[in-house]
């Protein structure tokens, strides 16, 4: 057991806060910072947080308003920032004490608490310690067994959306030229369901709005998503639109702080005032009961439509720029309330009510995250939602379109550079014609298949950067398993994480440079570049002394790696590229579209904005149109004496890694293992708040999985429905548990019963 699994105990919960930031929030993150940073990395990382010449917070991908505020970020961005220029330290002495298996033994909490890691550390096989070793040895030992390999469809190379633009393409670049398209990464688990249902019916996964839009709609849906602690500059955003008289629609199984009451920590009026209300209507739905949930909206437009022919439809634009509208219509007319009231848990009333909100609204953007996207029918639902946007012309509009927010602050860059197991072959006959070389066309694996290659022995490589891929990843039993079972993993990661400590025969860790260091290469300061949600494309500089003389960056490594393992005249000039990111640049401009004169473009403040074609009502589909699909319609049901529960975040998390043992806004204090459900729920069960209980898993299959020992805390939660932390909770979410198309982990839809603990 580890020491995780023991915390609840100390489990203090009060009434769920029903606002968010405002000066605690602020006080909060400047305590954290205090302790991690010192007063004068915090204020260094503080002052620069955000600013056009500055650090781009390592934490979401919500992007940075044009005019900028000197105190640019949220409480949870100042943790984030803080986290990584912590002045503590992981040293060869700290490895010297603590062996891998006592390593094993610890906290997620604890192991990052232990600070930046130093130095490459290896691994050998049958030690029980990691020991010193020098750059050049352990990128030979990398480049050795890649070469060793039998095939390079056995390696694999995994990213977190921490990964800068310039990184991200040369990661790809080295696995293409080294044979493989085995390019897993977070998005895998995060936002796939949204690329795949956007990229069938609008021809671009990317979402369309900009901050402008988000300010000037007339109403905004947000769905499925926890913005008070997920992405807390969405607050302001969504606090200017109603300003502005727009409306704010929240849906999602818990009433979430930040949505209901809004204190604005930039504005005196937040600091001192009660603040703004955000959301004029919240549902409550049942995890998993959206897409039945927009089929209703959809057919009660229809039927609107049909009452007040003309008044409701954008019938110009549905015929002229979409396909698909008839077939869609026919069988959004045969859904029926009986099933959206059994997937949703709402009233006909609330339904309708929105439904008139809607009428009302001429420009209506949806903005989602992973309460949407992490569902056996997270591809049908955003495709749903796509057409309920274009029923009324809400694409390519000012104040209209699709939100989906993103996750890491460059999550959505680095699929621009190419770091997907599934690129276009336009994108691989540019990378190949600009290099030199004939990429790999065969798809590779993905994070759910790559955890079966691994386990199946079909890959026996894990090269992992900037994340921590054996916690992110469901069915923890098994993925820590797969990676047991491989002849080598390497991590290459600013703070150590659980992945350092379940690894292969061979283990490394090689760590590097994080966005707050200083980057000093041959030609000078480097900085480098990432993507937000909204496309805007801009710079990141480090500002802090790194946190040890022996790191290098993301850049050097994979350079370095690409030489040792494919030799000196490969063509790629790595070490140009190591020595000038603007280099890497000049060709990110040759081959990714859009980034034409990119050095040029991102010298400005600010930098710039990838067109979206859909904007221009260009819909790069094979028909040229955007699509309405008919969906049929799918929900969770869970059997008696079951709940659905989701996985979700906690306000003192960065996703794998936990902060502290607090989830503030919902009341919760001092532990993490804890399980929310509706106290009528509970009354049912007969289980009283407070009771111990073991979560149990069921799946198809008839197999169950078991994580133990969570108190329960009666919540004001959707019926029928659960909420706990991840990642405690991923070792209930079987590998095979996918979304459909985008094979996206079910973390929101796991179906599990609570069983009392003799101990309790
Ligand atoms: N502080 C902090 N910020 C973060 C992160 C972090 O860990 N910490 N992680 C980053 C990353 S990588 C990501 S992807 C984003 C994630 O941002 P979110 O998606 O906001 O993160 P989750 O905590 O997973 O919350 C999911 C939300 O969806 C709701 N929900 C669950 N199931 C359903 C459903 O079926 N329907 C509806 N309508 N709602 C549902 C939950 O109640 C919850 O409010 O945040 C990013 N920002
Ligand atoms: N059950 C369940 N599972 C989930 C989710 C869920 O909601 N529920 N969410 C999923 C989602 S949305 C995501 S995105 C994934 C997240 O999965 P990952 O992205 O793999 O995990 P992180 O926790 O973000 O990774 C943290 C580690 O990144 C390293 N790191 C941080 N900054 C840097 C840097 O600048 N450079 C380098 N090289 N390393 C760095 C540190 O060592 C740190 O320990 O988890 C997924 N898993
Ligand atoms: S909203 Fe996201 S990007 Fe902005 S400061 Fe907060 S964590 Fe950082
Ligand atoms: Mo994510």
């Amino acid at each position: 057991m580890k020491a995780n699994d023991k915390d609840t105990e100390s489990l203090k919960a009060s009434r769920p806060k029903t606002s968010a930031a405002g000066v605690p929030g602020v006080r909060h993150a400047i305590q954290y910072s205090l302790t991690q940073a010192g007063p004068l990395r915090t204020t260094l990382t503080l002052l620069n947080l955000n600013q056009t010449d500055g650090i781009d917070c390592p934490g979401c991908a919500w992007p940075d308003p044009a005019h900028r505020h000197r105190n640019e970020y949220c409480e949870n961005g100042a943790k984030h920032v803080n986290d990584e220029a912590t002045t503590r330290r992981v040293t060869r002495d700290f490895f010297a004490e603590h062996s891998v298996a006592e390593l094993d033994s610890r906290s997620d909490l604890w192991l990052n608490q232990q600070g930046r890691l130093t130095e490459p550390m290896v691994k050998r096989p049958g030690a029980t310690h990691y020991e010193p070793i020098g750059w050049d040895d352990a990128l030979g030992l990398v480049a050795e067994h890649l070469r060793r390999l039998a095939s390079p469809d056995e390696a694999m190379f995994y990213t977190s959306g921490r990964l800068s633009n310039e990184a991200a393409f040369l990661l790809q670049l080295f696995a293409r030229s080294y044979g493989t398209n085995n390019l897993p990464d977070c998005s895998n688990m995060c936002h796939e369901s949204s690329g795949s249902g956007l990229g069938e019916t609008l021809g671009i996964g990317k979402g369309s709005v900009s901050l402008d839009d988000i300010h000037n709609a007339d109403l905004v849906l947000v769905v499925g998503q926890n913005p008070g602690t997920n992405h807390p500059r969405m607050l302001s955003a969504l606090e200017e639109t109603k300003r502005n008289g727009g409306r704010v629609v929240a849906v999602n199984p818990l009433p979430e702080a930040g949505l209901i009451r809004f204190k604005n920590p930039q504005k005196p009026r937040g600091i001192v005032g009660k603040g703004t209300v955000i959301a004029d209507q919240f549902l409550r739905i049942r995890p998993g009961g959206d897409l039945a949930l927009f089929q209703m909206l959809n057919r009660l437009l229809l039927e609107a439509e049909d009452a007040a022919p003309g008044a409701v439809l954008d019938h110009d634009f549905i015929d002229a720029h979409t396909t698909g509208y008839h077939a869609f219509a026919t069988h959004t007319r045969g859904v029926t309330w009986e099933h959206v009231l059994a997937a949703t848990g709402l009233d006909r009333a609330e339904i309708e009510a929105l439904h008139q909100q809607v009428l009302a609204s001429r420009s209506i953007i949806v903005c989602w995250a992973m309460g949407l996207t992490q569902h056996r029918h997270g591809v049908p639902t955003i495709r749903e939602i796509v057409s309920f946007l274009l029923l009324r012309g809400n694409i390519g509009r000012p104040g209209a379109g699709v939100c989906p927010v993103r996750g890491h602050s460059n999550v959505q860059g680095d699929r621009t550079m190419g770091i997907w197991e599934r690129m276009p072959d336009a994108f691989l006959d540019l990378l190949g014609a600009e290099f030199g070389f004939d990429p790999p066309r065969a798809h590779g694996y993905d994070s759910v298949d790559g955890v079966r290659a691994m386990r199946d022995g079909r890959a026996k490589v894990f090269v992992g950067v900037a994340g921590n891929f054996v916690r992110a990843m469901s069915d923890s039993a098994v993925t820590e398993a797969a990676l047991r079972s491989c002849a080598l993993t390497v991590q290459i990661s600013t703070k150590l994480n659980r992945s350092h400590t379940v690894c292969g025969e061979t283990a490394l860790i090689l760590p590097t440079l994080g966005r707050s260091d200083r980057d000093v290469q041959e030609a000078g300061e480097q900085f480098v570049t990432v993507e937000d949600s909204m496309s805007e494309v801009h710079q990141s500089r480090g500002r802090l002394e790194p946190a040890s003389p022996d790191l290098l960056s993301e850049v050097a490594i994979i350079g370095r790696l690409a030489r040792l393992t494919l030799g000196e005249d490969n063509g790629v000039p790595w070490e140009d590229f190591e020595r000038d990111y603007g280099l890497v640049r000049d060709r990110i401009a040759r081959v990714v579209p859009g980034f034409e004169t990119f050095n040029a473009r991102v010298a400005a403040p600010g930098g710039f904005r990838l067109p979206n074609p859909v904007n221009d009502l260009v819909f790069p589909t094979p028909s040229g149109k955007a699509v309405f699909v008919p969906n049929a319609l799918d929900w969770l049901e869970a059997p008696p004496g079951h709940l659905i529960l989701q996985s979700l975040r906690s306000h003192d998390q960065w996703n794998t890694v936990p902060y502290a043992m607090d989830d503030r806004y919902r009341g919760i204090h001092g532990a993490r293992r804890i399980v929310m459900v509706n106290p009528d729920d509970l009354a049912d069960f007969g289980i009283d708040d407070g009771a111990l209980v073991d979560l149990v898993s069921i799946w198809t299959d008839g197999s169950e999985r078991r994580a133990d020992g969570f108190r329960v805390v009666g919540y004001p939660a959707a019926r029928g429905s659960a909420a706990s932390y991840y990642p405690e909770t991923n070792v209930l979410v079987p590998l095979d548990s996918v979304a459909e198309i985008s094979n996206t982990p079910t973390s929101k839809g796991v179906i599990v019963r609570l069983e009392p603990r003799w101990d309790g």
